[in-house]
């Protein structure tokens, strides 16, 4: 499958009304009332240093598009998923010269601008007896949408792809994506965002929400990488549409296993290794994946978790696992928001600070990641292994990439492993360097690696012969 370039880079998540706004705004900003908070596509542009020191060179931001107006039962539209006009944009980011000046600006620091997209619906306060009009066009008639009903049984696909999404505050009001004309509609319409703001790649909104039959044109026609939002936690299922829809899931079926293997000390690491197989044996290509701990729509995993060891290995699995790795926006800055719309919040009051623990750790993963596919040609197509190693620790061997992650937790003493070298293909006497510590080790006469867990923190080791020497050239 072609990737576009995107297996090699590390994407940062970022809601544009929260990520950064003009130096001249001062009001206060509660993400827990659901309002615009002044976010624009041009405050972004001036933070690129900010997210490329962290490693990132892909930018993924919200929806662009024109967005219902005013107030809901469920606030203001700020995060973009209520789509209006899909051929205006939301003039509260900025103007269609400034997300060009985005696009243009990011392209001369060699990062990706991937733009959210969503073609299952519209959105309209008026629930069951919306009646659509001039206002959202090309979507103006009755015929546009499919009737109303809610989806209730997300168990029955049929009602998933013609049912309506939302509820009686906010209706999301489901587009008929089996006509012809609108898929043709939609088909052009992607073509032309993509030309018009020179995006690298699209994120698409709802994907089990559209039938199968729409997507691999609508893939086609956007031309460029896309990963989509298959929101099920099962792989086979996720699975079809990779194969069907030629659509890059994002790893949901990780993301359950992965939140409860490293949410406390007894977590269930089995079931993620367990997982680790599913994935390989399920999908098309597993290195397509989109890996993620955390995002918009789910609970941050630092809100129910505080030992930052937890955190930090829960956190390293996307960066060392078969996939695109996916930062999303305030990980680094330790942000602790639960469910929709706490995640959300403003990142300015954290001073967009590139001194703290975290913002290092996001630099040291993607540097290793790197210096792995700069050491290794076939790295980032090649597919991992995942194996328990003791009962607090697993290995996650990705060609030049040796991992130890544990969850054991800050507070565990000292505890010995041994990576094999049947495991690590590394032979005698090999010197290696751990990215997160920075500290050397040397295999022994066999190849074997007696590694110590510390203080139960994740160990990412790169043979020194393969870059690992440019991993902590800084320290
Ligand atoms: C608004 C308010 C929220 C309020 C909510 C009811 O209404 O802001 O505070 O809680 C946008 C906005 C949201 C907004 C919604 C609705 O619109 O961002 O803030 O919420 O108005 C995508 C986007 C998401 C976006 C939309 C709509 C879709 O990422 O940000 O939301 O454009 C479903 C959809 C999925 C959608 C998600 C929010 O809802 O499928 O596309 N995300 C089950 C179902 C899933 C369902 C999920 C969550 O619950 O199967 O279909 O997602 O409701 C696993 C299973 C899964 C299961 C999970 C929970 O457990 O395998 O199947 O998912 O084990
Ligand atoms: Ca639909």
């Amino acid at each position: 499958l072609d990737d576009a370039g995107m297996r090699s880079r590390s994407v940062y998540q970022l809601i544009t009304d929260r990520f950064a706004r003009p130096s001249s705004a001062t009001s206060t900003c509660n993400a827990s009332d659901r309002k615009y908070c002044g976010g624009t596509w041009s405050a972004i542009a001036d933070k690129l240093d900010y997210i490329s020191g962290m490693g990132y060179d892909t930018v993924w931001i919200s929806p662009v598009v024109e967005n219902i107006g005013g107030t809901t039962g469920l606030g203001e539209a700020y995060h973009g998923y209520w789509t209006l006009d899909i051929n205006n944009l939301n003039s509260n980011f900025g103007t269609a010269d400034d997300l060009k000046s985005l696009s243009t600006k990011l392209h001369d620091k060699n990062m990706y601008l991937m733009v959210d997209v969503v073609v299952n619906h519209v959105a309209a306060t008026a629930g069951s007896s919306f009646t659509p009009d001039a206002n959202y066009a090309p979507f103006d008639t009755s015929a546009d949408y499919h009737s109303f009903c809610w989806i209730q049984d997300y168990t029955n696909q049929t009602q998933v792809e013609v049912c309506w999404l939302g509820d009686d505050q906010v209706a999301l009001v489901d587009i008929n994506t089996n006509s012809d004309e609108i898929k043709s509609t939609w088909n052009n319409w992607i073509k032309s965002l993509v030309s018009n703001y020179t995006l690298d790649a699209v994120r698409i909104d709802t994907v089990k929400h559209v039938q199968m039959d729409f997507w691999p044109n609508f893939t086609s026609s956007a031309g460029v990488f896309n990963q989509g939002e298959v929101l099920n936690g099962d792989a086979s299922y996720n699975a079809l549409y990779q194969k069907d829809g030629n659509v890059n899931p994002f790893n949901y079926p990780a993301y359950y296993p992965l939140t409860r293997a490293f949410n406390q000390t007894s977590g269930d690491l089995a079931s993620l290794v367990t997982m680790a197989s599913t994935i390989k044996s399920s999908f098309e290509d597993p290195t397509l994946l989109g890996n993620f701990l955390n995002n918009h729509d789910n609970p941050r995993f630092e809100s129910t978790v505080t030992d930052t060891s937890l955190i930090k290995n829960a956190h390293a699995y996307p960066f060392v696992t078969d996939g695109i790795p996916y930062g999303y926006y305030g990980s680094e800055a330790g942000f602790t928001g639960g469910n929709d719309p706490d995640n959300r919040e403003p990142l300015w009051t954290a001073n967009y600070d590139t001194s703290s623990d975290m913002y290092k750790f996001f630099a040291s993963l993607n540097a290793v990641r790197k210096a792995a596919g700069s050491a290794s040609s076939d790295f980032y197509t090649n597919q991992m292994s995942v194996s328990s190693l003791s009962d607090s620790s697993i290995l996650v061997v990705k060609g030049p990439l040796v991992s130890v992650l544990s969850n054991s937790g800050s507070s565990a003493s000292d505890a010995s492993v041994t990576v094999p070298s049947s495991s690590s293909n590394w032979s005698a006497n090999t010197k290696v360097i751990d990215a997160i510590s920075c500290e050397s080790l040397t295999t022994d006469g066999s190849g074997n690696l007696a590694v110590t867990v510390k203080s139960g923190l994740p160990r990412v080791f790169i043979a020194d012969s393969s870059k690992g020497s440019s991993v902590c050239s800084n320290s």
